[in-house]
């Protein structure tokens, strides 16, 4: 059975959780309050969420490898076109920019936000975060063009990816995104399996 660790509101275990819904497989989620509790860090020692296990031992950090784990153990699945799809490529793109230039950066902005003494704010590091930030989501703007999903019509990883990054974005950080953006975040909040996941984790 497959078991996903995460804080009750993690918007990375939500991209789990939310491509779990959208396969129809099965999964239970194991949610708990910041910090998480002593005996986690033996399952994962680095004590981040989420966290994933799956049958034969798999016991896995990081949500895109959990993400394409899943879409390649249990698909195929729209979700991932298949390997002679020419939307493979920016599907694969996009699912791991979600993480690694949107995700990753705004770790570097929560914990000013949230931990920082009030002089290190703002710092230079941080300003240069939110630049590379503004910058990258102006970039998810020109990838999205006039289409409804990242890699064209059909929805897939690539947008679970990267919304639940401006889930970040604008709940943790409070900032905000363009009408184009955010008519993208309401067009994918309206699927009834984000809206499963959602349900699922706050219990
Ligand atoms: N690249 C990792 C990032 C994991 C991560 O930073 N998770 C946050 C919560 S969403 C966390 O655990 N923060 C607390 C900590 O690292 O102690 C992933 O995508 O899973």
């Amino acid at each position: 059975m497959i078991k996903v660790y995460n804080f009750k509101r993690g918007a990375r275990g939500l991209r789990v959780c939310w491509v779990c819904e959208e396969m129809g497989l099965p999964y239970q989620l194991e949610a708990f309050d910041f910090p998480p509790p002593a005996s986690y860090r033996a399952l994962n020692p680095l004590g981040s969420v989420p966290f994933l296990e799956d049958a034969g031992g798999v016991a896995i950090n990081e949500s895109v490898a959990m993400m394409l784990y899943l879409a390649e153990r249990y698909g195929p699945t729209p979700l991932l076109p298949a390997k002679d799809d020419p939307t493979l490529a920016r599907v694969l793109q996009m699912t791991v920019f979600g993480e690694t230039t949107l995700g990753a950066q705004m770790n570097t902005l929560m914990a000013a936000h949230f931990m920082a003494p009030e002089a290190d704010k703002k710092n230079w590091s941080v300003r240069g975060a939110e630049q590379r930030l503004d910058q990258a989501i102006a970039y998810v703007e020109g990838i999205l063009a006039d289409n409804p999903y990242l890699a064209g019509n059909a929805f897939t990883l690539a947008d679970i990816s990267v919304s639940t990054a401006f889930g970040m974005w604008k709940g943790a950080l409070g900032k905000s995104l363009s009408d184009k953006l955010s008519a993208y975040r309401e067009r994918l909040a309206s699927r009834p399996a984000f809206q499963r996941a959602q349900k699922h984790m706050q219990g």
